[in-house]
């Protein structure tokens, strides 16, 4: 007998209901750690964008006039729920997206509540500038909302990545159009059953699922959408930029990367250790901050290479749900095999495999999942492909140094310049190789040590614009000087 499996369809949440996709259709959403389909996306299109916006655009006279304290307390009611739900959130993500559980109820769900509590509390400490001009004028700048705001989001850590767009601009008194990824929309679902709870008004935050190319494209070209906050690849992003620059729409991109680990030979050594294995293989190395390229002085690189190589040996990859795995699946079969090409590349460009390097098969109905084991490459030019592209998967490559110059070239030699991390226990040569490298975010001594009032962002092709503390809410108000005579 066919078993037929009951499939949960996910709803597009729209003037604060939940409603089925305008064209009735529906796409196919994986559970990576078994590589079966579980749920149903809607597959909206610019009509189902519309109807968001209208609401959107409906809600905002409201909404942009409510005092912030109320606003606040709606955000911070939000965050609570969040909290309250911890649990099942983080069983959806992990299921979701194939990342182990632990890590989605330790990082991804806590960070969601943060990211409105953040944000709620953080209004209420944003004022503005005033310029005197001795007896002769004054000016004030207003920061005023700016309308209905693009928020579309990618799949590695999905309610994580969402919130922190969603909570800003909401906070600052705009209405929200959002997308999250198809790979991954459970918990952008959930998160809209909890608005429902939360009491937000209808309207203030609308969430339409669906494929990029089409929600995507058409929250970036519709004209009632001045800002457009994305997260997720460069090439994306530069269509995104194809549309929106000539609109002149407000655009705040985070993009992608290829971040170097600086290690020298007076680090703290088992402490860069222990925090590299976590920059390479936390969240299979789906973190756009995940350190991909290790640079290891050479006085200590013999030594580094055998530990680190023995330390993920030991690594287990496995059942999300298992509360010892500390790699679970990459987020799709497309995405493993993209991974997996990689391999393949840095081997034709004269790389060593030194562990890893191919699919992990597990048994039972773990089988068809999307496992892939934890990969060190060395043996590469800095400048080779493998080096030079981002790869987005547990797979990293080690080289040694010399001389501060010579990594500095090696580690600012790609397109990309997100973060970067240095190993020394000297502070003056800290201060130097961090004035020198060319990435929005320098961690010394750590990784992602993350306080939200910093700015967050990259330079070069990683992106365009600083999220983060108040720098999230410059970009989600437009300031207008108002200069008065005296
Ligand atoms: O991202 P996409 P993908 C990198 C990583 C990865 C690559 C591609 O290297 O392998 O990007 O990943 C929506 N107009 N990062 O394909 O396509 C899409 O539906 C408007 C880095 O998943 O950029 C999703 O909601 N929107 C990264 C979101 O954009 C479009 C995190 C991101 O998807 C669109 C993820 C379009 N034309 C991947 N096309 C990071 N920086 O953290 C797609 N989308």
């Amino acid at each position: 007998m066919v078993q037929i499996k009951f499939m949960q369809k996910i709803q597009n949440y729209i003037n604060g209901e939940l409603v089925e996709p305008i064209s009735k259709t529906y796409i196919d959403n994986y559970n990576p750690s078994i590589g079966e389909v579980y749920s149903l996306i809607p597959d909206s299109d610019e009509q189902d964008v519309e109807l968001a916006t209208k609401a959107a655009k409906a809600a905002f006279p409201k909404w942009s006039k409510t005092p912030k304290d109320d606003r606040s307390r709606i955000l911070q009611k939000l965050a609570q729920l969040i909290e309250d739900n911890l649990d099942r959130l983080a069983e959806a993500e992990s299921r979701d997206n194939g990342k182990p559980l632990s890590l989605a109820k330790r990082v991804d769900i806590p960070r969601a509540a943060s990211n409105f509590n953040f944000y709620a509390t953080g209004i209420l400490h944003y004022a503005s500038e005033s310029h005197a001009m001795e007896d002769t004028a004054i000016n004030y700048t207003l920061r005023e909302p700016i309308g209905v705001c693009g928020c579309i989001s990618p799949w590695n850590l999905p309610l994580y990545l969402f919130t922190w767009k969603i909570a800003p601009a909401l906070a600052a008194g705009n209405t929200v159009v959002a997308k999250p990824s198809e790979v991954t929309p459970f918990t952008a679902y959930l998160l809209s059953e909890l608005c429902v709870e939360a009491g937000l008004p209808n309207g203030v935050l609308n969430i339409v699922h669906g494929l990029g190319h089409k929600v995507g494209t058409a929250i970036t070209k519709h004209t009632d959408i001045p800002v457009i906050s994305f997260t997720g690849g460069t090439v994306t992003g530069a269509e995104i930029i194809k549309i929106a620059g000539p609109m002149f729409k407000k655009m705040s991109l985070e993009l992608g990367g290829k971040n170097p680990n600086i290690i020298f030979d007076d680090c703290d050594f088992d402490k860069a250790l222990k925090t590299t294995m976590h920059s390479s293989f936390a969240n299979q190395g789906q973190i756009c901050l995940c350190g991909s390229r290790i640079f290891v002085k050479r006085g200590i690189y013999e030594k580094f290479k055998i530990a680190f190589v023995e330390k993920t040996k030991k690594l287990k990859v496995g059942n999300p749900f298992d509360t010892d795995t500390n790699l679970g699946a990459v987020v799709s079969q497309p995405h493993m095999e993209k991974v997996l090409s990689y391999v393949k590349l840095a081997q034709e460009e004269g790389g060593t495999v030194l562990t890893g390097g191919h699919q992990v098969h597990l048994d039972g109905e773990l089988q068809n999942g999307y496992y892939i084991a934890p990969t060190i490459i060395e043996g590469l030019t800095f400048d080779c492909r493998t080096n030079q592209e981002e790869i987005f998967g547990p797979v990293v490559t080690i080289m040694p140094f010399d001389t501060e110059e010579e990594v500095l070239m090696m580690a600012n030699s790609t397109k990309y310049g997100l973060a970067s991390t240095v190993w020394t226990q000297d502070v003056t040569k800290a201060h130097n190789v961090a004035s020198k490298l060319h990435s929005g975010i320098v961690w010394v001594n750590c990784w992602l040590l993350r306080d939200l009032r910093t700015p967050f962002g990259g330079v070069k092709n990683s992106g365009v614009g600083r999220e983060g503390g108040f720098n999230a809410f410059e970009f989600f108000t437009e300031p207008k000087n108002v200069c008065i005579k005296l």
